[in-house]
């Protein structure tokens, strides 16, 4: 009983969240660089207001995040302190091709991630890498599109080829794309995609993702052949959709929800475009145009895992149903009357997380791998300074008990677990400070006052002993 001995802990970040130094190292400009904080981010990341430079009527939060470009050693030392197996982290294509199409790499930004390889090393901790964290230079944008164009699948894989052979000796644990299927959601965030009037938006976003598909198994054979130790996974965002009601109008949508996302895994976990995805598309007129060898690529080279983000479950109604809807997530969902929820609104569903494993191992019988969990919160340090976080410990605490029960009762194959995110960063979906995951705290505000000092919050102390105790003590 229990976890695998050599069950991997630890915490994920993401480059834009947390580097900030964007303008040092040779490094170019970034889609996640001019995301705005405030109103217009929403418009801007879902790519129906263009945004390709930054100007002065916006802040950008990703400009300066937590500075981790100059405090990482730090930071990694404090992981270590909590024990650390594997730390999840992602490179700035940028600061390897700052254009995106160059020949040459910029050895600056290589030397970056070595010193952070490194440094992991030095405390036995493993990098979880992740290729491209809803990165995507602002010069293939102006070029090409972004991932419109199937010239991105070659400038990717140049990126995937100076990684894989560069960093050989230091990494074995790849993700391709994260959260792949955010691609419908926000795709100018997720694929460096904006749209002009009257554009198709199904199409373009289809297209751009068999597009990053074609990219992630051409990954995949890279890694394999570069280093057959390579373990190279997919990542989505997961969260079950729970139809509403018993209803079968709702349950059909709820269905029709879960297949919109699994549409990814299933295509790099099985091989190939289900049957279902086919028809829906083909009916709309949305199929992607796929080259001719398109198919056997799929087929070929499919993940080794399977990663994914849970927050939380989602709450389906069919359409026409006036059931209130839940706040502040990219996704619809209506909100389930029996949970509760964070401050920005997301539904609080430990269990959900156990029933996400079990359809996901179900579907495809293949090592899982949990990449983000974790509560985002307003953090206020007591009188002396302490913060006391009992409410993020409740969350993770939950959602670790339940993900256990799916390993030791139901039989899971789960290789790890890392948290998002193990120190406070810049939030993906509403660029704010004030929205706080870590163990660790970072004085930094939403104002932008800050000392940048890092200090240690209660669930810093709770985590160390959960990975001590190999989740026996939670
Ligand atoms: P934040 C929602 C919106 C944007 C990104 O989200 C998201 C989600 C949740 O599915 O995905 C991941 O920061 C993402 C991380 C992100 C995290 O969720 O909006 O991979 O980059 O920070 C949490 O609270």
């Amino acid at each position: 009983m229990g976890l695998r001995k050599d069950f991997l802990w630890g915490g994920a970040t993401a480059a834009n969240q947390c580097e900030g130094g964007i303008s040092e190292g040779g490094r170019g400009l970034a889609n996640v660089d001019v995301c705005p904080s405030g109103s217009d981010r929403n418009a801007v990341i879902t790519g129906h207001m263009k945004m390709l430079k930054m100007d002065d009527a916006h802040t950008y939060p990703a400009a300066e995040a937590i500075d981790f470009y100059h405090h990482f050693k730090e930071d990694i030392r404090l992981f270590a302190e909590m024990g650390f197996k594997v730390y999840r982290m992602s490179i700035a294509w940028t600061r390897i091709f700052p254009r995106g199409d160059e020949e040459e790499p910029n050895e600056e930004g290589l030397k970056f991630y070595e010193e952070i390889f490194k440094t992991c090393r030095k405390y036995k901790i493993q990098p979880l890498v992740t290729i491209s964290h809803f990165d995507c230079p602002i010069y293939l944008i102006q070029k090409y599109g972004g991932w419109r164009s199937r010239k991105m699948i070659d400038f990717y894989l140049h990126l995937c080829e100076v990684l894989f052979t560069r960093f050989k000796e230091y990494v074995t644990y790849w993700l391709t794309f994260n959260e792949i299927n955010m691609i419908l959601h926000a795709p100018f965030m997720g694929a460096g995609i904006y749209f002009e009037e009257g554009e198709n938006e199904e199409q373009i976003k289809y297209q751009a993702a068999h597009h990053e598909l074609v990219a992630s198994a051409l990954a995949v054979r890279m890694a394999h052949e570069v280093n057959p130790v390579n373990q190279v996974g997919c990542m989505f965002a997961a969260g079950s959709a729970y139809p509403y009601t018993c209803r079968p109008e709702d349950v059909w949508e709820a269905l029709i929800t879960d297949q919109e996302n699994y549409f990814f895994v299933d295509v790099q976990a099985r091989g190939y475009y289900p049957s279902y995805a086919r028809k829906r598309l083909e009916k709309k007129g949305v199929f992607p145009k796929m080259e001719p060898g398109d198919e056997e690529i799929l087929r070929r080279h499919p993940v080794d895992f399977i990663s994914f983000s849970y927050y939380n479950s989602r709450c389906i109604a069919a359409p026409g149903s006036k059931q209130e809807e839940a706040e502040g997530n990219l996704f619809r969902s209506a909100k389930n009357p029996y949970l509760e929820f964070s401050e920005w609104g997301w539904p609080i569903d430990p269990l959900g997380l156990r029933i996400t494993l079990n359809q996901i191992y179900d579907r495809y019988q293949k090592p899982l791998f949990i990449v983000e969990n974790g509560l985002g919160a307003v953090d206020i340090p007591d009188e002396n300074g302490e913060i006391i976080d009992d409410y993020r410990i409740t969350y993770l605490k939950e959602h670790i008990r339940a993900m256990k029960a799916a390993v030791e009762e139901d039989g899971v194959d789960l290789i790890g677990y890392t948290s998002w995110a193990p120190i406070d960063l810049i939030s993906a979906g509403s660029g704010e400070m004030r929205k706080r995951y870590g163990f660790i705290y970072v004085d930094k505000q939403e104002d932008g006052s800050r000392t940048m000092n890092r200090s240690r919050k209660k669930s810093f102390y709770w985590y160390k002993r959960v990975i001590e105790s190999n989740g026996e003590i939670l």
